[in-house]
């Protein structure tokens, strides 16, 4: 058996693995981050982020953050239809961002409805992260920092593997795409590997699903663990429950302050989302 500690924001440590080949094979559905994960066994255990693989990210960036406002500024209207914005033409005909975007962006997601629709945003991280990173990303030399690299979200088509040292033993860790019509391709790799780390998104309980807008995402998280565990593909591997994104959780609880009972309705709207 093996312990991994915690997700994104801190180290993760394998403090004991018992043979010189082990096989991680990486579950969950979409956005729980499982990629993170992934890129964060590069960085503490592989290879890490060269200049020129940071380099490979700049498009990737660009791209989050503007498709992400947009979306935002859309979601924003679903739920504040009088919101009274109306970004210039050249601010999303651009694939890039320019420094003379960087205020009209700056200004969209300071707006006050939009700061409120935020907190309920599928891709809230990411946006946050990047806000306050508009200056460096517009610069014509902006290489992303293996910060950004890690608050970037490109969803996983398939199966990807590295081989990474872990004190020592060889690892293999296999990334998989975690949207509905990714999760059969799991099944292709179930053979070889040694256990599972499946990953729950905490926060999921406020967020809409991106494949069904009717389903609430941490349900969706259990319906895709109750789809691996009882899978005959998986009865033979020990599976390890990650509870991640535990710091957005715990930004959304502390956004109910001051008042008490407005943390004890969002316990009840968790306990209710797991019914
Ligand atoms: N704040 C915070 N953000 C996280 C955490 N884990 C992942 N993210 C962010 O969540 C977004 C989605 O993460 P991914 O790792 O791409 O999700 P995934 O599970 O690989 O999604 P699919 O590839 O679609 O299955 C990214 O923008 C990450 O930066 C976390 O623990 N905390
Ligand atoms: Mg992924």
């Amino acid at each position: 058996m093996f312990l991994v500690k915690r997700p994104v924001d801190e180290r993760i440590s394998i403090e004991y693995l018992p043979t010189p080949a082990i096989h991680i094979l990486l579950l969950g559905a979409g956005d729980v981050g499982k990629s993170t994960l992934f890129k964060q066994f590069t960085i503490i255990y592989g290879e890490g982020y060269s200049d020129d693989a940071r380099r490979n990210f700049i498009d990737v960036v660009h791209h989050n953050v503007l498709t992400q406002a947009q979306s935002l500024i859309e979601f924003t209207r679903s739920l504040e239809p009088d919101l009274n914005i109306c970004p210039s033409s050249r601010l999303f005909s651009n694939d890039h961002i320019l420094p003379t975007h960087v205020q009209e962006l700056r200004a969209i997601l300071e707006n006050d409805a939009v700061w409120r629709s935020l907190q309920k945003f599928r891709h809230r991280h990411s946006l946050e992260y990047f806000s306050s990173r508009l200056q460096e990303i517009s610069l014509h030399d902006y290489i992303p920092s293996r910060a950004d690299v890690l608050a970037t979200r490109t969803r996983t088509l398939g199966l990807i593997d590295q081989h990474v040292t872990v004190n020592g033993a060889r690892v293999k860790v296999t990334d998989t795409g975690g949207q509905r019509n990714e999760r059969k391709k799991w099944w292709h790799v179930t053979d070889t590997a040694s256990c599972a780390v499946f990953v729950l998104n905490l926060n999921g309980y406020i967020l809409d699903l991106y494949e069904d807008t009717s389903q609430n995402c941490l349900k969706e998280d259990f319906a895709a663990f109750r789809y691996a565990i009882t899978s005959p593909h998986c009865s033979h591997l020990p599976f390890l429950v990650l509870l991640n994104q535990k710091d957005m959780f715990q930004q959304t609880l502390q956004a109910e302050k001051p008042d008490p009972e407005g943390i004890l309705q969002a316990l009840q709207r968790f306990k209710l989302s797991l019914e």
